[in-house]
């Protein structure tokens, strides 16, 4: 794998923005690993000023090419990282971004950050659940001061544009989820139907807390089994949790 560091005109909330970026993208590649894999990742910069990389929450040497936030990459060098992560590695979100001392917070706010995926999360789901389909969402907030993301004077209090995978207020279309649906499965039922999928859903849902009717009584379903049995629910289905 390969990421180059440059600062680029990118698309932004319907403006052009100079934002610090990896392989030229505001959202860059996303890294997806196992537990027990071997990363081998060249960094290139671009930029007039030194950089690195920080893979951050991995559990993996902090020296010589691997996690080595003392690094300095200076201005037109090429590094190759290697990164050997643990059999148990913790499945879950993760991210990269610089970690160059002093620079690391103007980098970072200019845009250099990209998400990690460690690969296995999924057996931590109920059984029913676990073949269930998987999105990503990566956030990020920019300002922008002259056409650019400021990298000095940062007030990072000031007013942001908030980013879900770079894009503002983007839609979503989600659905409730039967094991067989591939959908989320932190969606919420939201309607009356009586599908299969609604059925499943509020199975997998009915495991966070109930929450309370107006009465003050929780409201309860008889559906108590597990994702996918066969089951209904005759009482009201509970409100989306905020
Ligand atoms: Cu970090």
């Amino acid at each position: 794998m390969c990421l180059v560091v440059e600062q680029r005109v990118v698309r932004l909330a319907g403006q052009n923005v100079r934002a610090l970026t990896y392989n030229g993208d505001y959202m860059p590649p996303t890294i997806r690993l196992r537990p027990g894999d071997q990363l081998d990742l060249t960094l290139v910069n671009r930029l007039g000023e030194h950089t690195n990389l920080h893979t951050h929450g991995w559990y993996v040497s902090p020296g010589g090419n691997s996690d080595n936030i003392y690094l300095h990459i200076m201005p037109g060098q090429t590094f190759h990282y290697t990164y050997r992560l643990p059999k148990d590695l913790a499945p879950g979100t993760y991210w990269y971004h610089s970690h160059a001392h002093p620079v690391s917070e103007p980098q970072v706010f200019a845009g250099l950050s990209g998400a990690i995926v460690i690969d296995g999360l999924n057996r931590y789901l109920p059984p029913g659940l676990r073949n269930i389909g998987e999105r990503l969402i990566a956030l990020k907030d920019f300002q922008v001061h002259g056409g650019a993301i400021p990298t000095t004077n940062i007030n990072s209090d000031a007013p942001t544009t908030r980013t879900v995978n770079g894009l503002v207020n983007p839609i979503m279309n989600i659905r409730p989820v039967r094991p067989s649906c591939g959908g989320w499965p932190t969606s919420a039922p939201t309607s009356s139907t009586t599908s299969n999928c609604r059925v499943c859903a509020s199975t997998w849902w009915r495991r966070t807390p109930t929450p309370s009717t107006t009465s003050g009584a929780p409201r309860r379903c008889s559906c108590h089994r597990a994702a996918g049995s066969t089951c209904s629910c005759r009482d009201p289905q509970p409100a989306a949790p905020t």
